[in-house]
């Protein structure tokens, strides 16, 4: 009998680990976005976007109203910086750098840079950061995510992303949505949601589709998804070069 009952218990346990949910997608509303913004960090906080820009020599920290896309205002980084993640903790603002191991902290109502950080050594590359209100989460292409002290700028803990015991690599742009961190994988048309106390995947969004002709210039030119902005209980996503942002909401399994 216990023999039997162990068996059904792992076959369980085993198919349970085989299945994950796969969200679906609805549009619900659109809004611009320029093609000129190869969108790197990506947060909305009431009616404005604040995006980082990458690319050298075009890459900037922007302010911009949500309905319009009209610049309220940005400042440009030296050309010898590729602008990459964007987030806001404390009212400040702090944008990474992709190769260049500089992380720029301003005030956000004025956009005066009050200084520039170096990163840690464990830190190679600077991709996608977010934050839960106390501190910093930063990914740096690979399937880990460094959590960083905003005081003192130290790597607390690091988290190792993994789906189903798998894995997952180039996490680019982040999101902290109600105790996940969400994020977009290079390239790919998914959002992985991501338990950040294990590092477990809980789901999967399946963007596929989104990006309707014309949407972009050239995905192999590098204008991939990248943006994910969520503000007072709806999400937003975007790519570089796209043409729109899309606020959407998820479906269950598909
Ligand atoms: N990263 O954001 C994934 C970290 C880096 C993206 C670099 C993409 C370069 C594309 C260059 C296109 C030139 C037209
Ligand atoms: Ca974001």
């Amino acid at each position: 009998m216990a023999f039997v009952i162990y068996l059904l218990l792992s076959v369980c346990l085993i198919s349970a680990q085989e299945s994950i949910i796969i969200h679906g997608y609805k549009i619900v509303n659109t809004f611009p976005h320029s093609s000129q913004d190869f969108t790197q960090g990506f947060l909305i906080k009431g009616s404005s976007i604040y995006q980082s820009t990458g690319l050298y020599g075009k890459s900037e920290l922007q302010q911009l109203d949500l309905l319009d896309n009209s610049k309220i205002k940005s400042k440009p980084l030296t050309s010898n910086y590729f602008g990459e993640g964007l987030t806001d903790l404390n009212s400040k603002l702090y944008q990474l750098t992709w190769k260049e191991s500089n992380m720029m902290v301003y005030d956000i109502e004025t956009f005066n840079l009050i200084e520039t950080v170096q990163y840690p050594d464990i830190l190679k590359e600077g991709w996608g950061i977010c934050s839960d209100g106390s501190y910093l989460y930063i990914s740096d292409g690979s399937n880990k995510i460094y959590v960083m002290d905003p005081e003192d700028y130290s790597i607390i803990r690091t988290i190792f992303v993994t789906s189903l015991g798998n894995r997952i690599a180039k996490i680019n742009e982040l999101e902290w949505i109600d105790g996940e961190i969400w994020g977009n994988i290079w390239y790919e048309h998914y959002i992985i949601r991501i338990d950040p106390s294990t590092g477990n995947v809980n789901s999967w969004v399946n963007l596929n589709g989104i990006d309707q002709v014309g949407e972009y210039n050239s995905w192999n030119g590098g204008d991939v998804l990248n943006g994910i902005a969520y503000n007072t209980g709806n999400i937003y996503v975007t790519g570089k070069r796209w043409n729109h942002i899309y606020q959407i909401e998820l479906e269950g399994t598909t």
